[in-house]
């Protein structure tokens, strides 16, 4: 599947990085074959090491919005870097990003830059649990937030019980602060608050979910998690890392007109580069040192050229980009639907916006037991038919596929074909 560079690249790669990647899902381990070295990317297109063009639908996992190598997000860059690469010392800079920010998420009175999107998750949380005194943290099964040691947590053997390590070298105790219920089962999560409410600093949530593949939220779930917090005095956490300026300018908070205590974001905001975010109510933010007990820090927080590159995709991020992107969304999810079924394959397709997944088994998946039917070795074998035709989709059954500004009709025109072909190929098996 992948070209004789990249094996090439993959073999020595393996030699000094962990599975010859810097992240695991980049392995391919999923689909099988070699993951595809790139060289660069343009707009819509990545270009392997031996230089074939794949159309992208991975995004870089989502940052890339507007396309890759965006010309303004590149001159910004370009310009600040002549001016130093980082300072260790506040800018102008951070305060325009920060003031951009509130002005797209009222919900963000205060906000700390970071570099990752697990650093926001990670110190979202721990400004929680200093500013309610309390240890417990609520997740989703299916949601993912970063690779903090207490969010690497699996379910118990029934939900809503202490969590078991979901990784090596997590401590049981560390998993044991996390509890983690069913994504849109609002009953079990009033269950646990009206049980423990008293015990829990803060529920944590990817709005739309993107890590078990795109599950929107049942109608009322994301109200129940803002409303059951404040009766109990925890704090909801709206992880926007990956839906935030995705699903809107203002993320899902703004497509479903709802303001959680805290958000995180990350992705789009740096363009590109390091750069994420955690805020939320002043009362919260307030807590964190130097002003509060709560201990956070970071080297390149809020590193100029990072921040250049936010502000520059910000600026961008207006009702045309997603128009456009909610157009060219509808017309993939129509055209897929087609193929599966032409084809008869067991399949469906979940999109919000331009997040959108083919999962391989009966919908409507809407919590992690649905999603975890999906057949492995179809998607695997859809994303080999994709590639083969030139079409990068992301290499794991449980993500979300991205639309960029920068995919034309004619991009999705061909993607859809390339499915078309992909999925009769797995029906003639
Ligand atoms: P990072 O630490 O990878 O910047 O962000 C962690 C994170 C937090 N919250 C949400 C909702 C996220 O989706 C992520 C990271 N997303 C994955 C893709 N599903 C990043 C890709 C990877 O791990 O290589």
């Amino acid at each position: 599947m992948s070209d004789t560079t990249s094996r090439a690249l993959f073999e020595r790669a393996l030699k000094s990085i962990p599975g010859g990647v810097n992240s695991p899902v980049r392995a391919f381990r999923a689909v099988g074959g070699d993951p595809v070295f790139v060289e660069r990317a343009e707009g819509a297109r990545l270009f392997g090491a031996d230089g074939t063009a794949y159309l992208d639908y991975v995004g870089s996992w989502g940052p890339m919005i507007l396309g890759h190598a965006h010309p303004d997000v590149i001159r910004a860059v370009q310009d600040a870097a002549t001016r130093g690469l980082s300072y260790g010392a506040p800018t102008e800079l951070e305060i325009r990003f920060a003031e951009r920010i509130k002005e797209l998420y009222p919900s963000i009175e205060m906000l700390r830059c970071v570099s990752s999107g697990t650093e926001a998750t990670m110190s979202a949380i721990r400004a929680a649990r200093g500013f309610t005194r309390r240890d417990l943290l609520v997740k989703f099964e299916g949601c993912y937030h970063g690779h903090a040691d207490h969010l690497l947590v699996k379910a118990g053997s029934g939900l809503a019980t202490f969590g078991t390590p979901d990784s090596g070298g997590v401590p049981e105790g560390t998993a044991k602060t996390t509890l983690t219920l069913g994504f849109n089962d609002e009953r079990t999560l009033r269950a646990l608050f009206a049980d423990r409410g008293d015990q829990i600093a803060a529920v944590i949530v990817e709005p739309v979910v993107g890590n078990m593949g795109c599950v929107p939220p049942a109608p009322g779930f994301l109200e129940a998690i803002v409303s059951v917090c404040r009766e109990h005095g925890a704090v909801s956490i709206f992880d926007e890392v990956m839906t935030g300026c995705r699903l809107a300018p203002g993320g899902a908070q703004e497509r479903f007109g709802i303001r959680p205590d805290m958000t995180t974001l990350g992705k789009i905001v740096g363009g590109g580069m390091p750069l994420a975010v955690y805020g939320g109510r002043a009362d919260i933010m307030s807590g964190v040192s130097p002003l509060g007990a709560v201990y956070q820090a970071g080297t390149l927080s809020g590193n100029p050229i990072a921040v250049s590159a936010g502000l520059a995709t910000l600026a961008h991020l207006g009702p045309a980009l997603y128009e456009r992107l909610e157009s060219l969304g509808a017309r993939l999810e129509a055209g897929l639907k087609r193929a599966i079924a032409a084809s008869g394959v067991v399949a469906c397709v979940q999109r919000v916006g331009s997040m959108i997944t083919v999962f391989f088994c009966e919908g409507p998946v809407a919590s992690w037991s649905d999603a975890d039917k999906a057949d492995r070795k179809r998607f695997a074998a859809f994303f080999g038919g994709l590639l083969r035709h030139g079409v990068y989709w992301p290499p794991a059954q449980f993500e979300a596929a991205f639309i960029s500004g920068a995919h034309t009709e004619a991009d999705i025109d061909r993607t859809i074909e390339a499915a078309t072909q992909s999925l009769a190929a797995i029906a003639d098996e």
